[in-house]
């Protein structure tokens, strides 16, 4: 079988390539990784000397390589995109062209194809921020940010290639994930490499803003139930059940690095910040088995302890972050 994988010099998409490497089943996929290199993304993240693995540089845009790589592949998990939302407020287009026409071409590419299951990595951000409750798969969607809007413009497009085409696509809408490899712009990597730099944090706001934590390893087992058990046409939520205010994750990464609250910045909010996400997942719990197996405390310190000893991995990306805002 050959997995297409996009997007997985990333945080998240190499996580899932490196655990399903690591299987010996017999029915373990050969991968295909196709990834432009963007910013965000590292050849450091992949085994690139694994005999299942090919890596392929290059854009979801392209219509004549992705038409080539979705005519050898017999199955699609997508996780490519322009991920951070402060970027897509301070410079919109390539959310769009990334995550709308980029998915597009590939859900044509896969319809082409005839690829057999396109699993759309989705997020919880397209709900929009939710006072109270979770929100079920059917909940309105009323994104906010740029990147928000493009995600959601992404997943409507993947659910209107099954709704049209018949095309096996299965959408997931994930929260907040953590762990080692999350390039470091994101607010635990940078608040725990500015930590073990003896920098200040900078806090958006008064640190009220509510994330949902799952770690990026129980995320992988959830998409891959989706692939594997999931149904054609379907959205699935994925949450990790460790909900925490952003003051209350700061406070519990100082602790972490043996920092004290001085080190804190408070600075300008984010435009358009949503307060709180929160999803319900009993439909992959009942439907598909999956449950969040990490701790949070347990699993944020082996990501500190990951920050800690890999910094070669690290300190080049902070540099160039340096060099941008410079
Ligand atoms: P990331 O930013 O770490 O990685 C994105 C990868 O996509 C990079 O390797 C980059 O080079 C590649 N890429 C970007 N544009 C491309 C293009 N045009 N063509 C080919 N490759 C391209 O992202 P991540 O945090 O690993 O997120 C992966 C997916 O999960 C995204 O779709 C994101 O929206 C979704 N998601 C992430 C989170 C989270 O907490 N990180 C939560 C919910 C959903
Ligand atoms: O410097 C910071 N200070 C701060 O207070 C940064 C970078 C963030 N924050 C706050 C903003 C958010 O409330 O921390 C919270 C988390 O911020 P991010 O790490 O930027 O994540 P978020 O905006 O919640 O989006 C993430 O989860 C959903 C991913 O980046 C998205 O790709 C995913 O869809």
């Amino acid at each position: 079988m050959n997995l297409l994988v996009t997007g997985a010099a990333g945080f998240i998409g190499s996580a899932y390539v490196r655990t399903l490497l690591a299987s010996d089943a017999p029915d373990a996929p050969d991968i295909t990784v196709l990834d432009k290199l963007t910013y965000a993304g590292s050849l450091d993240n992949l085994p690139l000397d694994h005999p299942r693995l090919e890596f392929v540089q290059g854009d979801i845009r392209d219509t004549e390589l992705v038409g080539k790589l979705t005519g050898q592949a017999d199955q699609v998990v997508h996780f490519a995109a322009e991920s951070h939302v402060d970027r897509s407020i301070t410079g919109a287009s390539d959310f769009v062209l990334t995550n709308v026409v980029g998915t597009q071409t590939l859900l044509e590419g896969a319809l082409r194809g005839g690829v057999s299951t396109f699993v759309h990595i989705s997020t919880d951000e397209v709900y929009g921020s939710v006072d109270s409750g979770s929100s079920t798969e059917d909940h309105l969607l009323r994104p906010s940010s740029p990147y928000s809007a493009s995600k959601a413009s992404s997943d409507l497009l993947a659910l209107a290639y099954h709704r049209t085409h018949g095309l096996d696509v299965r959408v997931t809408r994930c929260s907040n994930n953590y762990g080692p490899h999350q390039f470091p712009e994101k607010v635990i990597p940078l608040f725990v490499t500015n930590l073990l730099d003896g920098h200040q944090v900078p806090l958006y706001g008064e640190g009220a803003n509510v994330r949902d934590w799952l770690h990026v390893d129980d995320h992988i087992q959830g998409v891959e139930l989706v692939r594997t058990k999931g149904r054609p046409g379907e959205v699935y939520n994925i949450g990790g059940g460790t909900e925490l205010s952003n003051r209350e994750l700061t406070g519990l990464l100082l602790e972490s690095c043996g920092a004290d609250w001085d080190r804190v910045t408070h600075v300008e909010d984010r435009k358009g910040h949503d307060l709180r996400y929160s999803v319900d997942w009993s439909k992959a719990r009942t439907e598909l088995g999956y449950r969040p197996r990490h701790d949070f405390r347990a699993g944020l310190a082996e990501t500190v302890d990951w920050y800690r000893d890999n910094r070669s991995w690290w300190e080049p990306l902070k540099r160039r972050m340096g060099e941008e805002h410079a």
